[in-house]
């Protein structure tokens, strides 16, 4: 059987940075494609030179030309531009509108039946434009923001109670961005919830709101720390994480920005909830309960989402 195809949109730092970990986990054959003459076929060319220290099998190639990611099984799509210390990631949005157009018509053209993995922000509205622009299903076209949200989280929390990370889960919904929403009661470890541990003595709610909020600023904690653009050893990460769920048809149990359409109220809109992902894409969304502070956060959160759909809709009348 020929080995899967990973076409990455944007050889970027995490572009980059995904082919090197798509590569070294053998998920397949990795196509760099980036608008800038050399960078993909530079880094293709030096990961595919790691090969025989790492001994993987896998083929690199960059490109300028979308052609080459044609039959593409995954796309991860990081194309645009990141943010500098002082922006938010919404600054982003009339720039990076407009690469998700050639992106979405590329990927529509070249690749699709491809699984679709959105990476540049303002993410919960780029990938609901990118999703537009391709005209692919929608259960086939996802972003990633929620494996790393919930991971930065699950850092902090393993810090907090000195204990291993693989024993920490949590959960983060909303958009990604100021309001995402850390869900304290569905965060565990080891299974036991997190409001149950400060009733213990483990911690007290004071530690704990702080590494709420320390989630929540996760991306500009970095940002300010490189003061040349944003994080990107995490981010690959959690998105390969996705694309080997679907490849291996996993049914992993992943937050991502998917499209909602029924659950949670709402109609139609993408935003981060927690999904299965297999070999058909985002195979469920869970409709968790919330209780009420949870739903007033998880609106303002949408809130904010909507406000920037909105504004996609005033930049380019033809997503309206
Ligand atoms: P960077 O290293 O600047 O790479 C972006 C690449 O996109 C560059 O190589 C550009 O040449 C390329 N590019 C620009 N326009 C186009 C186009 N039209 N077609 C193809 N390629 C193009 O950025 P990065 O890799 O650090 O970040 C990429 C994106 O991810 C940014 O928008 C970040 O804000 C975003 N990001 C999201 C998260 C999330 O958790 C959602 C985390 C970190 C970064």
């Amino acid at each position: 059987m020929a080995r899967p195809k990973i076409a990455l949109i944007g050889a970027g730092q995490i572009g980059g940075t995904l082919a090197h970990l798509a590569a070294m986990k053998e998920l397949g054959d990795v196509i760099l494609f980036d608008i800038a003459e050399g960078t993909p076929q530079g880094k293709a060319l030096d990961i595919a030179e790691s090969g025989p220290a790492e001994g993987f099998d896998a083929a690199l190639k960059g490109t300028n030309d979308y052609a080459d990611i044609a039959g593409a099984d995954v796309c991860i799509v990081t194309a645009g531009v990141p943010r500098k210390p002082g922006m938010s990631r919404d600054d982003l949005l009339g720039i990076n509108l407009k690469v998700m157009k050639s992106v979405g018509e590329g990927i529509a053209k070249h690749a699709p039946d491809a699984f679709v993995i959105c990476i540049t922000n303002p993410l919960d509205a780029m990938v609901w434009a990118l999703q537009k622009f391709s005209g692919l299903p929608a259960n086939k076209v996802c972003g990633m923001a929620g494996v790393l949200d919930s991971a930065r989280f699950r850092h902090f929390l393993s810090l907090e109670f000195g204990v291993s990370m693989k024993d920490v889960s949590a959960f983060v919904l909303g958009g990604h961005g100021d309001t995402m929403v850390p869900l304290t009661r569905y965060s565990t470890v080891a299974g036991i919830p997190l409001p149950d541990l400060v009733k213990m003595g483990w911690t007290t709610q004071d530690n704990l709101d702080a590494i709420v909020q320390r989630t929540r600023d996760g991306g500009a904690e970095i940002v300010g720390l490189l003061k040349t653009g944003s994080a990107f050893y995490a981010p690959a990460t959690s998105a390969i994480e996705m694309a080997e769920a679907y490849l291996k048809d996993q049914k992993r149990v992943l937050p991502c920005a998917a499209h909602v359409d029924g659950a949670y109220g709402l109609k139609g809109i993408y935003v981060g909830v927690p999904t299965v992902i297999g070999a058909s894409g985002i195979e469920k969304v869970i409709d968790i309960k919330l209780d009420k502070d949870e739903q007033a956060m998880l609106d303002k959160s949408i809130d904010a989402v909507k406000g920037l759909v909105e504004a996609c809709k005033g930049i380019d009348s033809s997503l309206a």
